[in-house]
């Protein structure tokens, strides 16, 4: 069993009561043996990117994990499954999403598994809670988020909504 790492999980949902799914999925992950809800950020209301469809509320939680990525990946797909989550459209609207954000500073390139997540770094939504997190997060391709050259831009279509969700 790996030591116990720090990993980054992003949270969206934007079905039926927004706030309450993004609860209902730290209070199931809290409840996995192997996972540590270390903090979440606060919660924001976003401008959907992909086709339309509902404004998402988006987080991003801390966590120390000791899961290795597959099996974290699986919880992460557990908790949105045990919440009905069904998978009709690839980019359509859902109740929640947990991703893997990132997992130390580990890569992984597996055929369902690509950490750190592949385009975290070209989403507000993702990027503007997780930044209230860690400040030096690690980014695909060895990229950091000086690299971005973020602006004030990339608030937009992004605005605080709630306060972190609770973890304890
Ligand atoms: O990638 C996760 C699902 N998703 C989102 C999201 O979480 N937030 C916003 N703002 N747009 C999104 N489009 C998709 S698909």
């Amino acid at each position: 069993m790996p030591e116990n790492v720090t990993a980054f999980l992003a949270l969206g949902s934007n079905l039926g009561d927004r706030l309450a799914n993004l609860q209902r999925a730290v209070d199931l992950l809290a409840g996995i043996q192997g996972i540590e809800i270390v903090r979440s950020s606060r919660i924001y209301e976003t401008e959907p990117v992909g086709p339309a469809q509902p404004e998402y509320l988006n987080g991003a939680l801390e966590i120390r994990t000791s899961l290795a990525p597959g099996q974290l990946l699986a919880a992460c797909l557990g908790v949105e499954d045990a919440m009905g989550r069904v998978r009709l459209e690839r980019w359509g609207p859902r109740i929640v999403d947990v991703d893997v954000l990132t997992y130390g500073d580990e890569d992984v390139d597996e055929p369902d598994l690509t950490i750190p997540h592949p385009r975290m770094h070209e989403r507000a939504f993702v990027l503007v809670p997780l930044l209230e997190l860690t400040a030096d997060p690690h980014l695909p391709g060895g990229r950091h988020v000086a690299d971005l050259r973020l602006g004030t831009a990339v608030m937009t279509d992004v605005r605080p909504f709630a306060p972190p969700l609770r973890v304890h």
